[in-house]
């Protein structure tokens, strides 16, 4: 690999394993994802601890034992055994060991893992220190040289804090480091408590994980070693989940029954029998140091690409709640337009339509010589038009006092985030988005939609000054853009004027001065029908002006304004941003890993026969 590449990869997997530990401290701060917490921390150990150095061609030796259990199960007991010799601090102080110690044999020299990250949060104490110790540091501790050939000598042994207040956050993150990395978990459960659900969740964790298992039961009389292996074995082995499609072994059990302090100081003399017993079968899972780091990583890819299956799981709550606010800014918007229409535009005139129809008409009157036609007409139709102001005037309604554009729509968009604003505080307890909004609106969330409504709204008059007057104008330059037309209607209204007055003659023949009076009647009716015409023509432009004006807003104003508002959880560095962030590139990552340590075999074809 090119040397850009290796950097390349190290960043990434330092970036997936970074990511999955965000996602667990998202998790942890909600109590029904806790369970998929313990999921993703196995896997940020599985990243650093195994995919990672694998990823760099780390030498498959050391291979690593993990001895895990319950508070004083004798799991540092189990590690003497391992060992050969009494090197680890029992200690009749259930949950005595805090920090995990890794036991080297003689024969693996200086041998230690250099990748970079490795054991993540973990820091290596430089001198021996009681295992007491409650900080977040592991020790590495020799194991002194035996006669003979040592069967583990290609293995370090982990001697481990217990996992009984795993659920917390305390000192288990130790624990499971440890065993992410671990080619072997050893499980020692003591025959009291060999069943209590803490420790078998943990084992479901590890068996998930992909990790060969030895199970240790320890502390039973002799006489029901058995016994209680059987009903381990269906109780608790019987009821593990199956595992994530990985190649994992069967899990061996081995009874050590309750030891006598002389024993104890002897594993590799007088508890030879116990301790062969457990080498025999722990080896058994080992073939070679290549084989069995091969299978620790394959198995934890396929952790990871479940893990990265699961992430949706994770998210799927977030994403719910996400929607929910999109809803509710939704239907905010939509109010808010109502609001605008019933508010504002239902009583909007358009007073510049008042002009139109003048115009129109003054259009309608005959050119040159024809003006003396109209003006004839005018004078005749004169009473009419007195009557007619007088009585508009007595019938006119005094114009309701309208607000002004501006302040109906800051009142409605203020009204929209108030409601907003109290839904998130309702629901605050219920998610992390809704406290997350509701502090939004605490530090200004309101004002800011605010003052972006008005840097939008001036750019939203401009277009509606513009729309108003070529929506005014549109009848008398169309008219005026095609004079032939213009000069159809023109006659067209003298002729429906010329014919009322031929009619009047015609059917009232016999000359009077009743019959002079009927005329300015005539053209006074055939006026109005004109002007009635006209008046629905403008009238039709100016309901069109009321939509588009409502579409003018919806544009330019409510819809940027909400959109701002939906994103708002989901953008400035947000927790609802960065969740999107890692949904997207975790899943990417762990194909991108696994198409590299584990190219697909290709298929075989199954044999002709
Ligand atoms: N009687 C008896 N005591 C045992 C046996 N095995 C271990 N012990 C004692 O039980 C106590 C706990 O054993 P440890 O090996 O320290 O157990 P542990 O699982 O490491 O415990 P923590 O680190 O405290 O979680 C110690 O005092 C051991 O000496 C046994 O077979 N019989
Ligand atoms: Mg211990």
């Amino acid at each position: 690999m090119a040397r850009m590449e290796v950097h390349d990869q190290r960043a990434k997997l330092r970036q997936l394993a970074d990511d999955f530990s965000w996602l667990e401290g998202h998790c942890l701060k909600q109590p029904e994802l806790a369970d998929h917490a313990a999921h993703l921390r196995m896997a940020a150990a599985l990243t650093r601890n195994v995919v990672g150095p694998s990823a760099e061609g780390q030498l498959p030796k050391p291979l690593f034992i993990a001895v895990v259990g319950g508070a004083g199960a004798g799991k540092s007991t189990v590690v003497n055994f391992l060992a050969g010799s009494v090197v680890a601090e029992a200690n009749p102080q259930a949950g005595y060991t805090r920090h995990p110690t890794a036991f080297l044999p003689a024969a693996l020299g200086t041998t230690w893992p250099t990748t970079l990250g490795f054991l993540g949060p973990l820091n290596r104490l430089s001198e021996a220190k009681p295992a007491d110790l409650d900080e977040d540091v592991y020790q590495v501790r020799r194991v002194p040289p035996t006669t003979g050939a040592d069967p583990l000598g290609d293995f370090v042994i982990w001697d481990c804090p217990d996992m009984t207040t795993w659920a917390s956050t305390g000192y288990v993150g130790r624990l499971m480091e440890v065993v992410g990395l671990a080619d072997v978990v050893v499980y020692v459960a003591s025959d009291e408590r060999y069943n209590d659900e803490v420790p078998t969740q943990f084992l479901h964790h590890v068996v998930r994980a992909g990790k060969a298992v030895v199970v240790v039961l320890t502390k039973m009389r002799e006489a029901d070693a058995d016994a209680l292996t059987e009903h381990f074995r269906q109780e608790v082995l019987g009821k593990l989940p199956r595992g994530e499609g990985g190649e994992i072994p069967p899990i061996p059990c081995v009874a050590i029954s309750n030891l006598s302090p002389e024993i104890r100081k002897d594993p590799a003399g007088l508890g030879a029998k116990y301790r062969v017993c457990l080498l025999n079968q722990l080896l058994a899972l080992c073939p070679t140091p290549v084989a069995t780091r091969g299978r620790t990583t394959r198995n934890a890819l396929v952790y990871l690409q479940t893990a990265g299956d699961g992430l949706l799981d994770v998210a799927r709550r977030d994403l719910t709640e996400l929607d929910l606010w999109r809803g509710l800014v939704e239907a905010g918007r939509e109010d808010f337009e109502k609001r605008y229409a019933r508010e504002f535009l239902s009583g909007e005139t358009f007073r510049r339509f008042d002009r139109t129809r003048e115009q129109v008409i003054e259009m309608l009157e005959l050119p040159g010589p024809g003006k003396l036609i109209s003006a004839t007409l005018a004078l005749l139709r004169l009473p009419y038009r007195y009557a007619r102001d007088f009585v508009a005037k007595l019938l006119a309604r005094p114009e309701m006092p309208t607000q002004p554009e501006r302040v109906v729509l800051a009142t409605a968009l203020a009204a929209m985030l108030d409601s907003l604003q109290a839904d998130a505080l309702r629901r605050a307890s219920s998610h992390p988005v809704w406290k997350q909004v509701t502090h939004g609106f605490d530090a200004g969330l309101k004002t800011q939609t605010l003052d972006a409504f008005e840097a939008l709204y001036r750019d939203y008059e401009a277009a509606e000054t513009d729309e108003l007057d070529a929506a005014a104008k549109a009848v008398p330059d169309r008219l005026a853009a095609h004079p032939v037309p213009l000069l159809f209607l023109r006659l067209l209204v003298l002729a429906i004027d010329m014919a009322a007055v031929g009619a009047t003659l015609y059917f009232t023949w016999g000359p009077s001065l009743y019959q002079l009076l009927l005329i300015p009647v005539v053209v006074s009716l055939s006026r109005q029908v004109v002007e009635l015409v006209v008046r629905q023509v403008v009238e039709f432009g100016r309901t069109r002006l009321r939509n588009h004006r409502l579409s003018l807003v919806r544009e330019k104003l409510s819809l940027p304004l909400s959109q701002r508002l939906i994103e708002w959880p989901t953008s400035g560095g947000t927790a609802m941003q960065k969740l999107q962030q890692v949904l997207l590139r975790v899943p990417a990552t762990i194909r991108e890993l696994s198409a590299r340590l584990a190219p697909p075999t290709a298929i075989k074809e199954p044999a002709p026969s």
